[in-house]
């Protein structure tokens, strides 16, 4: 490598390792980390896997690609030699944040893991030219900015691979670029992001406002604009049939390129439908394959046995519902196909609920899916059960046999060797470097549950961790955070089910209580990160709370000492790679039955902080690895909260009526104190949806989770056994590597 360095220098700027700055080397390492890919060899074989997805949040590729290509440990030295660290030279790599969230992240983990297995898949979606938006703090509000990512040098490259894309009015004409995903030492596939050369970025103003109607020059501009009017919907529409239709194109390119015979596509080819985003791939192959001489029969049949749906979500206004006459807008070809797929379920079923197109014109993306392709499935088992049991039940009882469960998985190239080197170094000091290949050859960390020289050391490193998190969020934000306090962290999209809302009650609990006088032993560092979708009002008016109890505290002498809350600005991958491994309680308290799977609890895990959470998505199997010891679980079970919702029977009033205690926590959301800080629109306005309507449920767990909190944070002191709590965290993580959920859906659904 030093070599390689020293020449690449030479050759793109005419320095030296002794003269070049951190920049330099950044881009040298892009070069040679590059070019080292071109040599890697492409998975093959007769099947292969299209994951097709509006969303791949990659984040920042260089010390990942220089892991999977067994590049990391030496480069590192090479670098330490001549004074210069990795996460520095990391800093001028810009993140590509083409994701809002866990759905981005789940795929850009699997594009890792069907790498690393040696599977024949590749990734198609989109290339955004600004990610998502920038996250700004202002007056103790959010306010958006836009977020570019693509420069000169940079990972993508221009291929010479274009499609002609037809819309109604007007035909465009797309470029493919490639990011090339090696496998953790194997070989590598590739990631497919089609654009469009007219796009143009001088439209954005104000922020990240900009000319919705402007096709030909926004289509690719941003990642899921605004949605709240008619025209985002439409410029959404828009984006998901060109994601589709060169998704579409490509795979017939490559399936003639390689003399398949289309009658047996299936035989050849598999496409993963990343929520309902692309459903249209089902229609536009249907649409593809009539064109070139399919009677419709046979193409839906072909296009049946070739592609497979994942459910991500549970909430009914996630799951998407397109205006007929807006498709008629935007890809009026379709329609007829959509029309005639719609057809064949009611002439075969008599029950409403499963038809593609109902009363309202509105045409159901999700039963699309289901009807005309060959698996559906949810991602952690208890998600699962609620979709064959309720949400999808209807479909379940037609299709017993195309639902399965595959419970996500994370990469912990990433996730624990990239993000926490230190730890991933001392368990293979520990148990050897097989874990490495096979996540679950962790549990052999078990052994060493009672044995005290590694139970300090693990409590060593997560202090190392926690110093080095004090130290960035000085440098980035200029807050000061005490790396002796117990480090409590909610990171994840702002939604009012993820209830970041009743972690905010839990402050003005402790809050109050530092008041009277009832003082924590430890001082407590609330940490939390979000992201509110710009439309959203009550989330922003949550992110309102939380900034405001900031500044609150912060200006409090009898409480700053004792407790801190710190909302880090613009919460993105990189920013989670940093607080992870820092963490020590770690918050997975949504209500039961609405958190489809979570992934974040899963690196948390991994990284030895333990989970306060509820009994929902991959929590419940997380309390089943680690047993009631290990993590932390209250509030309603979702039977309960499914039963609630069904009868009408929660009224968030009544218990705010009859609680003085939940009462007084709420009323201080529309305190003197806070209004004085914050504003009263906001605050009051949130004030009213807790105590007047309150969707989620706040108020119904906020009494245990307030006292389950309080335990966790006593247990916290007795060190060794929190130690050994962290210990059996990490050990029982291994089943959440996406290497295990890959091989899965190999085995069930792709068969490559
Ligand atoms: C409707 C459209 C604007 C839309 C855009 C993004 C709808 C949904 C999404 C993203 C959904 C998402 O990220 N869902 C999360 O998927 C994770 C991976 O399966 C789950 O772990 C997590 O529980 C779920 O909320």
């Amino acid at each position: 490598m030093e070599q390689a360095l020293e020449l690449m220098l030479q050759q793109k700027f005419g320095k030296t390792l002794k003269s070049a700055d951190k920049k330099e080397i950044y881009i040298a390492l892009l070069y040679i980390v590059k070019e080292k890919m071109k040599n890697v060899q492409r998975n093959t074989g007769k099947k292969k896997l299209y994951y097709i997805s509006a969303e791949f949040l990659i984040g920042k590729l260089l010390s990942n690609n220089l892991i999977n290509l067994g590049m990391f440990d030496e480069t590192r030295e090479v670098l330490e030699k001549y004074d210069f660290d990795l996460t520095e030279i990391e800093e001028f790599e810009l993140e590509p944040s083409l994701g809002n969230g866990g759905l981005g992240r789940l795929a850009a983990c699997f594009l890792d893991s069907i790498a690393t297995l040696g599977l024949p898949g590749d990734g198609v979606g989109i290339n955004y030219h600004e990610g998502l938006f920038l996250q700004k703090f202002k007056e103790n509000k959010q306010y958006e900015e836009k977020n570019p990512w693509i420069t000169e040098e940079g990972w993508l490259n221009k291929t010479d691979c274009h499609f002609e894309v037809p819309f109604k009015d007007f035909t465009v004409t797309s470029t493919m670029y490639d990011i090339d995903i090696p496998g953790y030492e194997n070989g590598c596939n590739k990631l497919h992001l089609f654009d469009l050369d007219t796009v143009d970025e001088n439209i954005i103003h104000d922020g990240i406002q900009f000319d919705k109607e402007d096709i030909r020059r926004n289509l690719t501009l941003f990642l899921y604009p605004d949605d709240s009017d008619e025209k985002g919907q439409l410029l959404r529409i828009y984006q998901q049939y060109f994601m589709v239709s060169n998704a579409a194109q490509l795979i017939l390119k490559e399936a003639d390129e390689k003399g398949v015979d289309l009658y047996h596509l299936h035989e050849h080819v598999t496409v993963q439908i990343n929520d309902t985003h692309p459903t249209m791939i089902i229609p536009e192959l249907i649409r593809l394959l009539t064109n070139r001489g399919f009677n419709m029969d046979t193409a839906i049949d072909v296009v049946r046995k070739t592609c497979a749906y994942t459910n991500h979500t549970i909430l009914a206004e996630a799951l998407e519902k397109w205006p007929v006459r807006y498709l008629e807008q935007v890809v009026p070809h379709l329609l007829p196909i959509i029309h005639e797929l719609d057809q064949r379920v009611r002439r075969d079923y008599h029950d409403e609920r499963v038809y593609i197109i109902d009363e309202h014109d509105l045409v159901h993306m999700a039963h699309i899916d289901i009807h005309y392709g060959y698996a559906v499935n949810g991602v952690a088992a208890l998600h699962t059960e609620i979709l064959k049991e309720s949400e999808l039940k209807p479909f379940y009882d037609i299709y017993p046999q195309k639902f399965t469960n595959k419970t996500s998985g994370i990469t912990y190239r990433r996730w624990l060797i990239h993000c926490n080197h230190r730890l991933a170094k001392y368990i293979e000091t520990l148990i050897g470097p097989e874990y490495l290949n096979d996540a679950m050859a962790l549990e052999k960390l078990l052994e060493y549950k009672e044995d005290e020289d590694v139970l300090a050391r693990l409590v060593e490193i997560k202090q190392e961790a926690k110093t080095e998190l004090a130290e960035y969020l000085k440098d980035t934000q200029g807050v000061e955070i005490d790396d002796s306090s117990v480090y409590d962290i909610q990171i994840k999209r702002l939604h009012e089910y993820k209830r970041q809302q009743m972690n905010a009650l839990y402050a003005i609990y402790k809050y109050k209580e530092i008041k009277k006088g009832n003082l924590p032993v430890r001082p407590i560092t609330l940490i939390f990160g979000a992201k509110a979708a710009p439309a959203y009002t009550i989330a922003k008016d949550i992110i309102h709370l939380i900034l405001c109890l900031q500044q609150l505290i912060d200006n409090d002498p009898q409480v700053s000492p004792y407790l801190k809350i710190v909302m880090v600005e613009n919460y993105n991958v990189t920013k989670a790679e940093k607080l992870i491994p820092a963490c020590d309680i770690s918050e997975q308290i949504s209500l039961a039955s609405k958190e489809a799977s979570g992934t974040g609890n899963m690196k948390f895990m991994l990284n030895g902080a333990v989970t306060l959470g509820t009994e929902d998505g991959a929590n419940v199997e997380i309390h089943d690895l680690v047993g009631d010891e290990n993590i932390y679980i209250f509030g309603e079970k979702s039977e309960k909260v499914i039963e609630l919702y069904e009868t009408k029977g929660y009224c968030s009033a009544d218990i705010y009526d009859n609680d003085p205690m939940v009462e007084e926590l709420v009323d201080f959301i529309i305190s003197k104190d806070l209004i004085r800080i914050g504003d009263p629109v906001n605050l009051a306005r949130l004030y009213k949806e807790i105590v007047g309507k309150d969707w989620f449920m706040t108020l119904l767990d906020v009494k245990d989770y307030i006292k389950t909190k309080e335990q966790m944070i006593r247990d916290y002191e007795d060190e060794k056994v929190w130690a050994k709590k962290m210990l059996v965290n990490i050990a029982k993580a291994g089943y959440f590597s996406s290497d295990r959920t890959i091989a899965e859906y190999n085995r069930d659904i792709w068969k490559l």
